[in-house]
């Protein structure tokens, strides 16, 4: 158990990850060629890896009980989402024209509560923090506006901690969660929180394997999205804010310059506003 009461235990977090994971439907269908093609590559560049540095039967023991690990934790969605998912998610989108896209990340929940185009999202009364209020329009890449499009916006609180993946912490099953639908220009207005930056949690096999190489476990304060509209390629992505702690040092290696905003403050006081909107490229 973890001795912090405000802290969520990392297993928890961790193991919540890899239940909501294991709901999604598996796809890929690849064939025994690609298969073994991708697997002779992955294991050949592994063993460059341990020629170059000569690596040692204690190092693989410790590699082989970190693995375990990492699954006793419930933390291979984590650990892959931090490491690999942002060659994956560059590699896919590369023929894109319109807007950047970042990672998905493990914290996603779909069929989050519908809200009108002007929103605010699903908050506790005191929810903590500076209030921003984001305004943006949806597009295709030849401009025309995307009405009935979804944003759905998912994203940490004023403590870096996800609603539905911090168990015992009191937060409301959908905070800080919402599907956002464009009015019939595309646009839409949401009144949110800014988040805190996010630390992978030191007690976990990711937050050691960050803590045994010295690496920062911290990932900038960030909003996720995902864009949808018929007929178009869906866009998830992520956005950072300009001036932010960890935007120059993501442990995640996800952000990308076009994903950070710069809110200004609001001529009424009441915290923050920026203009971001989305292009989406057709399917
Ligand atoms: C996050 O909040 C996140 O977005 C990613 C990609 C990994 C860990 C935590
Ligand atoms: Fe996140």
């Amino acid at each position: 158990m973890n001795a912090h009461v405000d802290v969520p235990a990392a297993a928890e977090s961790g193991a919540k990850a890899t239940d909501k994971f294991l709901t999604k439907k598996f796809t890929a269908g690849s064939s025994p060629e690609r298969v073994s093609a991708i697997l002779e590559d992955t294991l050949g560049a592994l063993f460059e890896v341990i020629r170059k540095h000569k690596v040692t039967y204690a190092e693989y023991d410790v590699l082989k009980s970190w693995l375990i690990q990492v699954g006793e934790d419930g933390e291979w969605p984590l650990w892959l989402d931090v490491f690999i998912e942002h060659e994956i998610e560059d590699v896919n989108t590369a023929h894109r024209k319109g807007s950047k896209g970042s990672i998905e990340g493990p914290y996603y929940v779909p069929n989050a509560p519908e809200l009108p185009a002007r929103c605010t999202m699903p908050m506790r009364p005191d929810e903590k923090g500076t209030p921003l209020r984001w305004t943006g329009q949806v597009t295709s890449v030849d401009g025309t506006p995307l009405g009935g499009a979804t944003v759905e916006l998912w994203h940490a609180d004023d403590d870096g901690y996800y609603s539905q993946f911090a168990e015992g912490m009191g937060i409301p099953e959908w905070n800080l969660r919402g599907t956002i639908v464009t009015d019939e220009e595309g646009r839409f207005e949401i009144d949110t929180m800014q988040p805190a930056p996010y630390a992978i949690p030191t007690d976990g096999a990711t937050g050691q394997m960050c803590l045994a190489a010295a690496w920062s476990p911290f990932r900038p304060a960030h909003l996720h999205i995902k864009v949808s509209a018929p007929g178009y390629e869906q866009l998830t992505a992520q956005l950072y804010f300009q001036g932010g702690e960890h935007t120059d040092d993501d442990i995640a290696k996800a952000v990308k310059p076009e994903l950070i905003l710069a809110p200004t403050p609001r001529a009424d006081g009441e915290g923050k506003e920026v203009d971001y909107g989305f292009v989406l490229d057709p399917a």
